[in-house]
């Protein structure tokens, strides 16, 4: 493989620790709560008829950029961002969600792994009327009793509907709310739409790093959207340990969950794990799909970092790290070693910044 490709794809991750331990020391004394919720942003919640939780879903077309440095291009989805917002409900809640459809063609949404009566299915048109454009159809169901990691999906054309972006998280709590031991619960929706692989939206440098501190115990929700790939997710120096699949515990002890740290998600699977963060000499790690045309885009020769549509990277960095300083001079050595030559890298694309990295830009785009 390409010596100089690789030189960079570490580059990346190099710019990428060193922007989030920059942006630790931007955030140094903030209090954390007792488990903290991370990913796509939430569903508003609002409450009918006394009990019914309610949220509004509008489909619609709409420009999102993968990464800051590429050209926004046309996606589909629900209210105006990538993935749609995350559903967050607790079992045995009633709720009822207002799907109304801006798109140009009929839709239907589908809870992907929570069983409902059938005609709540959103299967058009086999469980219920195909929504067209301009219509709004009215779902409403009670949260079966299983707490666990889902998702909601489009369920029309579903070949082009999802692969465009019609797709997120759908998170059912315990009844009486507790989050366990956990001290960070993290959603990490994997898609693939038009090419672009992704972590909650975003392609790798733009994907959030995770600040992390010396015995946390993080719960990870593994959703997999994409159209047709399976992505295993390996985690640098740790033991992830499988505690549910498809929204349902799996037995603990020797027979039962699993202790790995490479793990499989299938298309329309969700797997939760927990991981202790306990990394000999802290620092900074990653997490990472194993599919390497996944992280790397599908043109590895190419020395322009702005051409690669990989993306399938999280920066792990322990913030009580001892080595912070380190890990900023990295980033500064690692740019100035490995800059594209000119006349090397193909044309640029149309609209995309593809001037040579330079630490400050990196930096200013990185934190926002
Ligand atoms: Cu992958």
């Amino acid at each position: 493989m390409n010596r100089k490709w690789i030189a960079l794809s570490w580059l990346s991750i190099a710019l990428a620790v060193a922007v989030a331990a920059f942006w630790f020391q931007q955030d140094g004394g903030r209090a954390r709560a007792a488990t903290e919720r991370f990913g796509p942003k939430d569903a508003q919640v609002t409450i009918e008829d006394g009990n019914v939780k309610v949220v509004h879903l509008t489909s619609s077309r709409f420009m999102w950029q993968f990464r800051t440095d590429q050209a926004p291009v046309e996606v589909w989805g629900y209210n105006n961002q990538i993935p749609g917002p995350t559903l967050r409900f607790k079992a045995g809640d009633r709720v009822r969600i207002y799907y109304k459809n801006e798109l140009a063609e009929a839709s239907s949404v589908h809870w992907h792994g929570l069983v409902v009566p059938n005609s709540m299915d959103g299967v058009a048109p086999l469980t219920q009327p195909p929504v067209m454009p301009g219509e709004t159809f009215v779902y409403e169901f009670i949260i079966p009793n299983t707490p666990g990691t889902f998702m909601y999906h489009a369920h029309m054309n579903d070949m082009e509907q999802v692969s465009m972006g019609l797709s997120g998280a759908f998170i059912v709590d315990p009844r009486d709310g507790g989050t366990g031991r956990y001290t960070q619960d993290r959603i990490v929706l994997l898609n693939n739409i038009q090419g672009h692989y992704l972590i909650n939206g975003k392609e790798f440098p733009d994907v959030d790093p995770w600040l992390v501190k010396t015995g946390d115990l993080i719960r990870v929700r593994m959703i997999n959207i994409s159209p047709i790939e399976a992505h295993p997710m390996h985690f640098h120096g740790h033991f992830t340990k499988e505690i549910a699949r498809d929204g349902t515990s799996l037995p603990d002890g020797a027979s039962g969950a699993r202790v790995e740290n490479t793990v499989l998600v299938a298309p329309g699977q969700t797997v939760d794990v927990e991981v202790r963060m306990n990394a000999p000499g802290k620092g900074a790690w990653i997490f990472h799909c194993h599919v390497l045309s996944h992280v790397m885009g599908p043109n590895p020769k190419s020395l322009n970092i702005a051409e690669a549509n990989g993306g399938m990277v999280i920066p792990v960095v322990y913030t009580d790290s001892a080595n912070i300083a380190d890990l900023k001079k990295l980033l500064g050595d690692a740019i100035a070693s490995i800059q594209p030559k000119a006349g090397v890298a193909p044309a640029p694309a149309a609209g995309v910044d593809a001037r040579p990295l330079r630490a400050d830009r990196v930096l200013a785009r990185s934190i926002r």
